[in-house]
């Protein structure tokens, strides 16, 4: 984030492998993370990731799947590291849901932690009419705080502190765009200046914003969100 001066992580949610790596391509200078749903990708191999991989070593940006694991401790672990997408040998960050109990962070630890990984818990969704309670987020966070060593932020609308550890996690946040409030299937957005200055998140996610209908390219797109971000970013640590 320091480095390229940019909060801004592209969700990259095309459903070919040559759509996903010119984009990455075109706007990996704007960015630091590259979230993926591999699941949606319909002429996958697993060459693909090591192109990937390429592209984002040149343009210094890590890889995300966003898998949101919902299961037990035993299926995630297979979920996790086997079957044909491999995640947890190429994603550096993957996501869980907690509704299971603690048991899918060990789980996932198991596989991640000795590949040098790390997890980010739902603590919160952006569609509208969600089922996160505030208790629920709450039981989020301390399991967090529990799971230090392979927990490291959350995925959530705000900034979401512990009410006795001082270490901060960080929060990284979708339903972001500019211009638009929403989607027809209860997708909810915010602008980059609310969620990272007002609700002190740290990292926007982006994906229709920048590839959807514009007339602007998605290069141009993700430069603006860049700005925005981190302009943002900058006005809340250093008002
Ligand atoms: O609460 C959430 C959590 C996630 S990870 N709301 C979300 O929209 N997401 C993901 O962010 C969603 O699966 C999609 O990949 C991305 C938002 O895409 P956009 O095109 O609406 O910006």
């Amino acid at each position: 984030m320091e480095d390229k001066k940019s909060n801004l992580c592209l969700s990259c949610d095309l459903s070919t492998t040559s759509e996903i790596l010119e984009l990455a391509d075109q706007i990996g200078p704007h960015i630091c993370l590259l979230k993926l749903h591999i699941d949606i990708v319909t002429d996958f191999e697993y060459s693909f990731i090591e192109k990937l991989q390429h592209v984002a070593e040149k343009h210094n940006f890590l890889l995300f799947e966003d898998r949101k694991f919902a299961d037990i401790g035993n299926t995630v672990v297979h979920q996790y590291r086997d079957g044909v997408y491999k995640i947890a040998s190429w994603a550096h960050i993957t996501n869980a849901h907690t509704l299971p109990g603690e048991s899918i962070i060990s789980g996932l630890a198991s596989v991640g932690k000795p590949l040098d990984r790390g997890l980010l818990l739902l603590a919160e969704m952006s569609s509208a009419n969600n089922l996160f309670s505030a208790e629920y987020t709450s039981k989020t966070v301390d399991m967090a705080y529990r799971n230090s060593d392979f927990v490291f932020g959350f995925i959530a609308q705000q900034h979401l502190a512990h009410p006795t550890e001082s270490k901060d996690m960080i929060v990284m946040t979708p339903g972001v765009n500019m211009g638009s409030s929403g989607d027809s299937m209860g997708q909810v957005y915010r602008t980059p200046d609310l969620v990272v200055k007002e609700m002190g998140c740290d990292i926007i996610i982006v994906g229709r914003g920048i590839y959807g209908n514009s007339s602007a390219s998605p290069a141009q797109r993700a430069s603006m969100f860049q700005l925005a971000g981190w302009k943002s970013y900058l006005d809340r640590i250093q008002p």
